[in-house]
């Protein structure tokens, strides 16, 4: 049939045919040699049909192409998904966006510079730093250390809205200074009266060593952290948990979420460890402690930490601030 009847058959235009011909995805099945009139036999109408319910689906040409050399329905559920997670992550990130903006707000959270009106006080000493590690290829998480603040912002490997959380975070968390924000964020900064402020959302931790003795300041909001604190599931056997590293809450996968804070008094032998799970997850208490005991600076306990960390394994990215208050 010629062109015109085949548009009216098919609903589409007569322009639409030509270009999905010079695109290479439907040629005319004849075309006269003398008058160049394209004709299209009626078995074309099913495809015609196809490849423009895909060019709509904003498939991409060349995909279109491979796909009708060997059509299925399997290659369009794989497409549904795609399309279903891209929307899921950039809905994630705009959920991010509004809590960012949220809590820029929402400045109630007592977290305040320490340059108070008796000049500065206090500070932070800090070191931190994230590696890749030897078996990721990106690395998702975040560091901030500064004289007022230590954060570890965990990307949450795999997801791309996570990557764009902990960067959004990583860079409003400092600038707004309210603590209210990221993935999996551990933050702790330091307040005018001297304590340190803590906040939490997901499994990065804080520890507090004092005294050669390590402490969790922070609690994981996973799945098996919950069963183990409920006396369901014993510690060691967290790792083989069907949930393990499934978290139960983070920042910018639902429209509100609860976040951890408190304060603590601290000393001048005290050090803050901030990290994310590719630390603990490699690395014992015991062993956290030690490379504590052992570094005289703290840019060298965080190379002994990381260190250990890959030596250890590395299946995830690793990050590490320490902080102590400085007199
Ligand atoms: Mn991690």
């Amino acid at each position: 049939m010629a062109i015109g009847e085949f548009s009216v058959r098919s609903g589409l235009s007569a322009k639409r045919l030509r270009t999905y011909a010079t695109e290479g995805l439907l040629a005319p099945a004849a075309v006269d040699p003398g008058s160049g009139y394209r004709y299209y036999s009626p078995d074309q109408l099913a495809e015609a049909l196809v490849i423009d319910a895909l060019r709509h689906a904003s498939v991409p040409l060349a995909d279109i192409r491979a796909f009708l050399r060997q059509p299925s329905r399997e290659q369009i559920s794989i497409w549904a998904r795609q399309l279903a997670t891209d929307a899921n992550h950039r809905q994630q990130a705009l959920v991010l966006a509004g809590q960012l903006l949220a809590a820029e707000e929402d400045r109630s959270f007592p977290m305040a510079h320490p340059r108070s009106e008796e000049g500065l006080m206090t500070r932070l000493r800090t070191a931190g730093r994230s590696d890749t590690g030897p078996l990721r290829e990106n690395n998702e998480d975040v560091v901030v250390s500064s004289d007022r603040l230590a954060l570890v912002a965990d990307g949450m490997g795999g997801h791309p809205g996570g990557e764009i959380a902990a960067n959004v975070a990583a860079g409003l968390v400092p600038a707004s200074f309210t603590g209210q924000s990221v993935d999996e964020l551990c933050a702790v900064g330091l307040l005018t009266n001297g304590q340190l402020a803590l906040v939490n959302v997901g499994d990065s931790r804080a520890y507090l060593w004092r005294g050669g003795a390590l402490n969790q300041l922070t609690q994981d909001h996973s799945v098996t952290a919950e069963l183990i604190e409920r006396g369901e599931l014993r510690e060691e056997e967290a790792g083989k948990h069907p949930y393990y590293g499934v978290l139960t809450r983070a920042l910018g996968v639902g429209p509100d979420v609860e976040i951890d804070h408190s304060t603590l008094a601290v000393g001048p032998e005290d050090r803050i460890i901030v990290c994310s799970d590719g630390l603990f997850n490699e690395l014992s208490s015991v062993e956290i402690a030690s490379a504590l005991a052992e570094g005289r600076d703290l840019a060298s306990v965080v190379d002994k930490l990381i260190d250990g960390a890959i030596a250890h394994g590395g299946r995830d990215n690793v990050s590490v601030v320490v902080a102590e208050v400085a007199a």
